[in-house]
C-alpha cells in the first residue's frame, strides 16, 4: 500500500479501535454497486462433456434442446433454446449403508444468455433433480429464470429418492443435503458456464422456497462471496426445530381428536374440522382486517393483529355437549389445544424449541391442513428420525406413532447432538451459521430478498421476522440497505391461501443488485378464475387479478382510497396501530 493511502485510512482505523463493535457492525457507509451483467451467446454445447471435464464431474447427458416446453410436476413451462447438461459429482459408495451416492445435477444453458447464473434451490428433503427451469417463487410465476436468460443449475442435493429420508443414515449425505451440495456445485456450475459461453457469469443468484429458501439463506451465510443476489422464500432455515414444532402440533391435536385411526391412535384430522378452522379465520378477520384501513379479506398488519386477536375471548366457546363442529364455536379443550399449537413447541420447563405462529386469515387453507394434519405425521417424523436426530432414531415405529411418542425433553436435544461418524449436528449442517451476521455479503454489495406467507403452517413467518429483527440489530438498524423481508399476507407454505401469491421478486432483486434500485414494494396478484393456474382459495368476491403491494417489513400495505382491487390504492407505511 502506498504511504499516502496508508495515511488516508489511518483515522478510520483509529476510530474503529475506539469503537470496535460499532465499526464491525456498520461496515462501509455505502457498499459498492455491482455492475450489470452483459448478455452473451452460447458457444458450445454437444462438446461440453469434453470441454468441461472437471475433477469429480461426470456428465450423463449433453444435448441441444429446441425452444418448447418442459414438464415440471403438473405444469408445462415454456423454455427458450438451450443446452441441457445432466450429470453427477463425487460419486461414492457409503461405508455406512453400502448405497451409492453422488450429487446429481442438471444445467440448462440458454443460447441467448443474460450473463447471469441462477442456482435453483429445491424443496422438501430434495432427492430429485427438478428440471432446471429456474422457478422464481410464488403461486404460478409468469416467467422463469431460464426464460429470462439465466444459466440455471438444479440438484438433488446429494441423494436420490424424492422425499425419501433414508439418506440420513449416511453422514456425508446429511452434509450434502445441509450445505455441501450447494457449496460443491456453485464453483463447478460457474466453470461449466465459462466453458460454454467463453466467460464466466457476471452475476450469480440463488433462489428457492421452503427448504430451497433454507438453501438460499445457508448460502448467504456460508458462501457470501459466491452470490450477488439471494432470494429466500418461506425459508425453513430452522428446519430441524420446525419439524419438532410439527410433531408438537400433532400431540396437541391428539388431545382433542374425536376419532381414532384403524391402528387405534388418535385421528388428528378429527381434532378440527375445515369449518372450524374457517370459523377461527373469520374471527381473525373480524378483529384485524380493517387495521390496515380496509376490510378486504387481507390482514396486512399481521403483527398488530397478534395483540388484537384473542382466541380465548374472540372465538365463541361451544356449550358443553355441543357437537355442531360447524365453525360457530370451539370447545374449551379445542381452544387450549389450538392456542398451544400456535404458541409453538416448548419443553417441560417452558423453554421454546421453535417459534410460535401468527393467527392470520389463511389458516383455513388446504395447504395449512396438509402440513398440520398430514405431513406432520408423515414427512416430519421421517425427517426427524433419519436426518435430524443424532444418532438416528430409525428403529422406532414411524409416522403418527413416532410423532406422538416424540419427547420434547429427551428427544429434541438430539438435533444438537453429534455421535461417532455423525460429526456435525443437524443444527450445524442445516441452519445458517451466524444467520444475522452477513457482513461479507453486505460489504460486497450483494443483496437479499426474503418473503414468507404469514399463514405458512410449517415454517413460521414469526421466525423469519425474528431473524430480520436480529439482522437489523446487527446492522445498527440499517439492514434494509442490503436485505429486505416481505411478508405475504394470507399465503400458506410458498403459495395458496386467500392471498395475492403471484409475484416476481427475482427481477426486483436483479434491479437492486445491478441498478441500485432498492425494492420499495413488490406488486403481487391474485390468481382468481381465468388465471393460467387458478388458486381455488382466491375468494370469489375478489377481482380475479386483484393486486397488492407486498411491503418490506415492518411497513404494511395501508389503503389510501380508490379502487380496492388495485395495488395503486395502497401504500407501504409504518403500522398505525398503537
Ligand atoms: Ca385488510
Amino acid at each position: 500500500m502506498p504511504l499516502n493511502a496508508a495515511f488516508r485510512t489511518l483515522p478510520l482505523v483509529a476510530a474503529c479501535t475506539t469503537l470496535l463493535s460499532s465499526c464491525a457492525s456498520l461496515g462501509p457507509a455505502e457498499p459498492p454497486r455491482l455492475g450489470a451483467a452483459r448478455p452473451g451467446a452460447l458457444q458450445h454445447c454437444e462438446d461440453l462433456a469434453a470441454r468441461a471435464a472437471l475433477p469429480g464431474l461426470a456428465f450423463t447427458k449433453v444435448s441441444a434442446e429446441a425452444a418448447g416446453e418442459v414438464a415440471v410436476g403438473a405444469l408445462r413451462v415454456a423454455v427458450p433454446a438451450h443446452c441441457l447438461l445432466q450429470g453427477k459429482v463425487d460419486e461414492r459408495k457409503s461405508p455406512v449403508d453400502g448405497a451409492t451416492y453422488a450429487i446429481g445435477f442438471e444445467m440448462r444453458l440458454p443460447v441467448q444468455w443474460n450473463g447471469r447464473f441462477f442456482y435453483q434451490a429445491n424443496g422438501g428433503l430434495d432427492g430429485a433433480v427438478v428440471p432446471a427451469v429456474g422457478g422464481i417463487g410464488g403461486g404460478a410465476p409468469v416467467t422463469s429464470a431460464l426464460a429470462m436468460g439465466f444459466a440455471v443449475i438444479s440438484s438433488d442435493a446429494g441423494h436420490t429418492g424424492a422425499q425419501n429420508p433414508r439418506f440420513g443414515l449416511d453422514p456425508q449425505a446429511r452434509l450434502d443435503y445441509g450445505y455441501n451440495a450447494v457449496a460443491r456445485l456453485t464453483p463447478l456450475g460457474k466453470q461449466v458456464i465459462e466453458r460454454a459461453y467463453g466467460r464466466g457469469p457476471d452475476r450469480a443468484y440463488i433462489g428457492g422456497c421452503s427448504n430451497g429458501g433454507r438453501h438460499a439463506m445457508v448460502a448467504a451465510a456460508r458462501l457470501p462471496q459466491a452470490y450477488d443476489g439471494v432470494l429466500a422464500g418461506d425459508p425453513g432455515f430452522n428446519l430441524p426445530k420446525a419439524a419438532i414444532g410439527e410433531m408438537y402440533g400433532v400431540q396437541q391435536m391428539a388431545k382433542v381428536a374425536a376419532a381414532k385411526t384403524e391402528a387405534g391412535l388418535p385421528d388428528v384430522q378429527s381434532a378440527f374440522t375445515p369449518a372450524e378452522m374457517q370459523g377461527v379465520a373469520r374471527q381473525v378477520l373480524a378483529r384485524c382486517d380493517a387495521l390496515d384501513g380496509l376490510a378486504d379479506g387481507i390482514v396486512s398488519d399481521v403483527k398488530a393483529c397478534q395483540a388484537r386477536f384473542n382466541l380465548a375471548t374472540d372465538m365463541p366457546t361451544c356449550a358443553a355437549g355441543s357437537s355442531a363442529r360447524d365453525g360457530s364455536c370451539l370447545s374449551a379443550p379445542q381452544k387450549d389445544a389450538l392456542a398451544r399449537l400456535f404458541a409453538g413447541p416448548k419443553d417441560s420447563s417452558g423453554k421454546a424449541i421453535y417459534s410460535g405462529f401468527p393467527f392470520d386469515s389463511g389458516i383455513s387453507g388446504a395447504n395449512w391442513r396438509q402440513w398440520k394434519f398430514v405431513n406432520a405425521q408423515t414427512l416430519d417424523p421421517a425427517a426427524s428420525a433419519f436426518v435430524f436426530s443424532t444418532p438416528p432414531l430409525n428403529d422406532r415405529p414411524g409416522g403418527l406413532a413416532y410423532a406422538l411418542a416424540f419427547d420434547l425433553d429427551r428427544d429434541a436435544p438430539r438435533i444438537y447432538a453429534t455421535s461417532g461418524a455423525f460429526t456435525e449436528s443437524a443444527i450445524s449442517f442445516m441452519t445458517p451459521p451466524n444467520a444475522t451476521r452477513l457482513d461479507t455479503l453486505r460489504d460486497r454489495g450483494a443483496k437479499m430478498m426474503v418473503y414468507h406467507g404469514t399463514s405458512d403452517p410449517v415454517f413460521s413467518s414469526d421466525d423469519t421476522q425474528a431473524w430480520y429483527e436480529g439482522l437489523q440489530k446487527a446492522n445498527a438498524g440499517k439492514a434494509d440497505a442490503f436485505a429486505r423481508y416481505f411478508p405475504v399476507p394470507g399465503m400458506n407454505h410458498c403459495s395458496g391461501g386467500p392471498a395475492t401469491d403471484q409475484f416476481d421478486m427475482l427481477s426486483a432483486l436483479v434491479d437492486w443488485v445491478e441498478q441500485g434500485r432498492a425494492p420499495a414494494q413488490v406488486v403481487a396478484s391474485s390468481r382468481g378464475t381465468g388465471s393460467a393456474v387458478p388458486n381455488v382459495e382466491a375468494p370469489a368476491n375478489w377481482a380475479p387479478n386483484r393486486s397488492r403491494p407486498l411491503c418490506p417489513y415492518p411497513s404494511v400495505a395501508v389503503y389510501q382510497g380508490g379502487d380496492a382491487e388495485r395495488a395503486g390504492s395502497f401504500a407501504c407505511k409504518a403500522s398505525s396501530v398503537p
